[in-house]
């Protein structure tokens, strides 16, 4: 596999194929297996199917992610070259945005969502989970993802933002249209995108601030913006952005963390034990059962990647697919990456990514499963399966559709 017409001293390879499909319903539902072959293959990977190429480790992801000089952002961050395809929507000002306009409209984001901001929600967030919980738990048994997962996310986080009551059930299918839009035009995303005109259209009239309630984070990011010199309209595509990202992402989170305590009873007694590991188990859950799987880079000039039999050249102008879900299990750096394990440190996972566009809402995420599996913790006494989880297939998200579960109330 070596060739000759590599840099003099070095051997330059060609990069190791694999006609993996990462956007087949056999490797979205169960993606681990193929994680392994991905991570074996090597530090890079052809995809021979979408022509592009793939990273499943750990160190090369998280450097991948901390070198937007070199993996940027700007050409979209799903399999679609924004420089050669016209985007579904008109491009994220954080999201799909390089320096300097993403350090820029990173900052406005940042100074809504501080720490400090966050932690003043979190008597609130606590008091409607316990609530929730406490009405599930009288019942005996229910569907943790439409009746737990579904419920909080949809109901606190809009409330935060003071987004409107109406059509607050636009807010899951948009999520559904924007992470399955990561991938290829697949039937995931043809049928995510049925309906999507009424969506689109709730969710931009529901960014404009006279749509919003003036003490929410909403208003509070309009001012950021304007205090930037942005205009209202990039104002409003910056909220769009809390929209995109902060509803789905949470649901699919919280569905796979019920998800990973009833399949492990022992993980949930531990919890019950002490219930202040809430937050630790959710970092657990984000690095074992990571709820965004995956992102795309575009490399902007020739990178050379390190193997240990060569060099492996990339070109510039690529797409990169950067495996999360694989790295957060990637022997290299984990013992035991299998194990799901309340009491281990999972800092480092890469479930919320890393570098400067690691998720800017990850403290509020962080709360959203705190609060919930607190509430589990304090009110379960046994949690377990009452039937088949079914899998909801996402372009880009893991997690399920369907959860039943069996509760005892804890006395
Ligand atoms: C966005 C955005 C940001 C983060 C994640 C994401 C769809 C979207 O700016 O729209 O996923």
């Amino acid at each position: 596999m070596t060739s000759t017409t590599g840099p003099v001293g070095a051997a330059q390879l060609s990069a190791p194929g694999s006609d993996l499909d990462p956007f087949s319903d056999e490797f979205l539902t169960d993606p681990y297996p193929a994680h392994t072959e991905l991570r074996e293959a090597g530090p890079v990977v052809w995809l021979t199917r979408y022509r592009i190429w793939a990273m499943a480790r750990h160190a090369e992801v998280d450097r991948a992610l901390k070198d937007p000089e070199t993996y940027c952002s700007s050409a979209g961050v799903g399999l679609s070259d924004f420089r050669k395809e016209k985007p579904w929507r008109p491009p994220s000002l954080l999201l799909e945005a390089d320096a300097p306009e993403h350090t820029r409209a990173r900052a406005v984001v940042s100074r809504v969502l501080t720490p400090p901001a966050v932690r003043r929600l979190k008597d609130d967030f606590q008091r409607r989970a316990d609530e929730l919980v406490a009405s599930l738990v009288a019942r005996g048994g229910f569907d943790a993802v439409s009746e737990l997962a579904e419920v909080f996310p949809v109901a606190a986080f809009p409330d935060v933002v003071g987004l409107p009551e109406q059509g607050r059930e636009h807010l899951l299918p948009y999520g559904a249209m924007a992470f399955n839009a990561f991938g290829p035009r697949n039937e995931h995303f043809h049928r995510a995108m049925e309906g999507a005109e009424p969506v689109q259209r709730w969710i931009t009239a529901s960014c404009q601030p006279e749509a919003l309630d003036p003490a929410g984070l909403g208003a509070k990011l309009h001012q950021s913006a304007r205090e930037s010199g942005y205009t209202v309209e990039e104002a409003a595509l910056l909220l769009r952005s809390f929209l995109t990202a902060g509803v789905d992402t949470t649901v699919y989170g919280l569905g796979n963390a019920v998800a990973c305590l009833a399949e492990h009873p022992d993980q949930f007694a531990a919890l019950r034990a002490d219930p202040s590991m809430a937050r630790a188990a959710f970092e657990e859950v984000l690095r074992f059962s990571s709820p965004v799987q995956t992102f795309f880079r575009t490399t902007t000039r020739q990178v050379s990647v390190d193997t240990p039999e060569g060099t492996v050249e990339i070109p510039g102008g690529d797409k990169v697919l950067l495996f999360l879900g694989a790295a957060n299990r990637d022997p290299r750096r984990w013992d035991r990456p299998e194990e799901f394990d309340i009491s281990r440190r999972a800092v480092g996972h890469l479930g919320y990514g890393a570098g400067p566009h690691a998720c800017v809402g990850q403290m509020m995420a962080r709360l959203e499963g705190e609060v919930v599996l607190t509430a589990l913790a304090q009110q379960v006494a046994e949690l377990t399966p009452a039937g088949p989880a079914r899998p909801r297939l996402n372009n880009t998200l893991h997690g399920l559709d369907r959860l039943p579960v069996r509760v005892v109330a804890a006395d």
